[in-house]
């Protein structure tokens, strides 16, 4: 079983609107070590990498991957707010190959909700996978992705607790971490 997954992120916003970004380096024109935080675990390739190439524009885009299984690779950073009153914007390309119903990987962005002592609340979840078996829970909230390539996405943090993440508080929320994470599962 050969396995791989990858994501592609070309700019990332978090804030009130376009105008404020509360990221660190979210349009990676700077190298990842600048705002981002790498981490990976398992067995096979990991790796995270910005460069031109991915989008034909002239900017730059950060790919994170991970080859075969089981293991991920993860590309994130978390930001203090002083509210849930935010939108997370981004554009994104997810690419998946290989997999089965027992072994699968999963291409995902998400948003990931704190409390003021780093415990986790609850998390909003994209993800593009044929196989991916997750479901939904009053913490977790999932986004299937039908169409891999590149896309614009927005997430209006408060709605988002409010209608679909009932286990959060959203008065609680004191961090958000946003993540691209390459995943592998083998059962
Ligand atoms: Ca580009």
């Amino acid at each position: 079983m050969c396995l791989k997954v990858s994501l592609l992120v070309l700019a990332l916003v978090v804030g009130l609107g376009l105008s404020q970004n509360l990221l660190v380096n979210g349009d990676f024109e700077q190298e990842l070590s600048v705002g981002w935080t790498y981490t990976d675990s398992g067995s096979g390739t990991h790796q995270a990498l910005r460069d031109t190439i991915y989008q034909p524009d002239p900017d730059y885009e950060a790919w994170v991957y991970q080859y075969d299984n089981p293991g991920w690779t993860r590309l994130s950073q978390m930001i203090e707010v002083l509210s849930p009153a935010l939108r997370v914007s981004f554009s994104a390309n997810f690419r998946e190959s290989g997999g089965s119903s027992t072994c699968w990987p999963a291409a995902c962005f998400q948003v990931c909700y704190y409390n003021s002592n780093n415990i986790l609340l609850g998390e909003t979840r994209y993800y593009y996978s044929t196989y991916a078996n997750w479901t939904p829970t009053p913490t977790l909230n999932l986004y299937r992705i039908t169409n891999p390539d590149w896309n614009d996405y927005e997430l209006d943090i408060e709605r988002e607790i409010n209608d679909n993440l009932p286990g959060v508080n959203p008065d609680s929320v004191a961090k958000v971490e946003v993540a691209l994470w390459s995943y592998t599962f083998s059962g």
